[in-house]
């Protein structure tokens, strides 16, 4: 557990205004609230609804199968149901506090695909950590993209940490580096960066397996996190991502970048519920600071408009 967040999750309500129109404001403006029951009308436009706000299909028809089996529930309830139901979802999915062990090494390996805001979230992790006094490593395994290392550095050193970077080396060997370098001069903290994108998705895949087991072979205690970066306006897709890095990388949390834009963010109720995988982080904005943790009953709170 680390607490460098002594900032709150607030001014969430407008980060995630988008998020309570599609996703709450939809569902609650249509149904009829005068109905003593649920209608199969009304039930059917709800799961239509929901699907819609990138919650997934399943969940969309669980919520909806278990109104219709509940005997006294009504539409003017609707509310309370979904807020209960979904912060039970967020926090059933894990603790959403970030691992940290103090005096040893701690390892965080970001993973996601292209775009989504991993070299950001390095950058602000990076930052995070600097501003409570430890001692960090960054490890440019993104050696893919010319331009990748160099804005890795260009992030790193304004953060004030360190990086281990090599040109058009092989990324494990970057991984491999950064590690004897962190054992041999008592880092705290290793902030691996990966590649979004290669010739293919089998090539990216292999590479990242290959990190990992750099990482369980040189410094088996030390992998505190495995994080699957989302674009928060990635919709269904979000969770196929999800399973296919969980599948070769063993993902721990995820984090949600780009929740100031115009995101929907409801896919991170998919991801809680099918993948169980915590959300742990939240990105708000393009600069080092705009990171907050990620509170389930805030989140639920800033979409319910509340
Ligand atoms: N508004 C906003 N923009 C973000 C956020 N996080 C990242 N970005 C922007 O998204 C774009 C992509 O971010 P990167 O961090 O380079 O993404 P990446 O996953 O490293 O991308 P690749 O290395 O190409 O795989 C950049 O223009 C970032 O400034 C965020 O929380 N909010
Ligand atoms: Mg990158």
């Amino acid at each position: 557990m680390f607490g460098f967040f002594k900032d709150k999750f607030e001014d969430l309500k407008h980060t995630v205004s988008n998020t309570a129109k599609t996703l709450v404001g939809n569902v609650l403006t249509n149904i009829d609230t005068s109905e003593e029951q649920y209608s199969e009308f009304t039930l059917d436009d709800i799961e239509e609804t929901l699907i819609s706000a990138d919650l997934g299909v399943n969940y969309a028809s669980e919520l909806v199968d278990d109104l219709r089996s509940k005997k006294n529930s009504k539409p003017a309830e609707l509310k309370s149901y979904l807020k209960e139901n979904f912060i039970k979802t967020l926090n059933e999915a894990g603790t959403t506090e970030l691992n940290y062990v103090e005096n040893a090494l701690n390892i965080y390996f970001i993973t996601g695909v292209n775009g989504a805001g991993k070299t950001t979230l390095i950058a602000k992790l990076a930052y995070k950590f600097k501003q409570s006094g430890k001692k960090v490593l960054v490890a440019a395994g993104d050696t893919f993209r010319a331009a990748a290392e160099e804005q890795l550095n260009i992030w790193s050193t304004r953060a004030g940490a360190d990086i281990v970077r090599r040109d058009k080396a092989d990324p494990a060997s970057v991984v491999y580096e950064a590690i004897q370098k962190a054992k041999n001069e008592s880092y705290d903290v290793i902030l691996v960066d990966t590649a979004g994108r290669l010739q293919n998705k089998f090539n990216l895949m292999e590479e990242l397996k290959k990190i990992k087991t750099v990482i369980d072979k040189q410094a088996p205690e030390s992998l505190r996190e495995s994080i699957l970066v989302i674009d928060a306006n990635t919709g269904q897709n979000g969770l196929q991502q999800a399973k296919v890095f969980g599948e070769c990388v063993n993902l721990t949390c995820a984090a949600l970048t780009k929740l100031d834009g115009s995101a929907k963010g409801a896919i991170i109720l998919a991801i809680a519920k099918e993948m169980k995988l915590p959300v742990k982080l939240v990105g708000v904005g393009e600069k080092m600071e705009d990171l907050k943790p990620f509170v389930p009953e805030d989140f639920i709170k800033a979409i319910f408009e509340e």
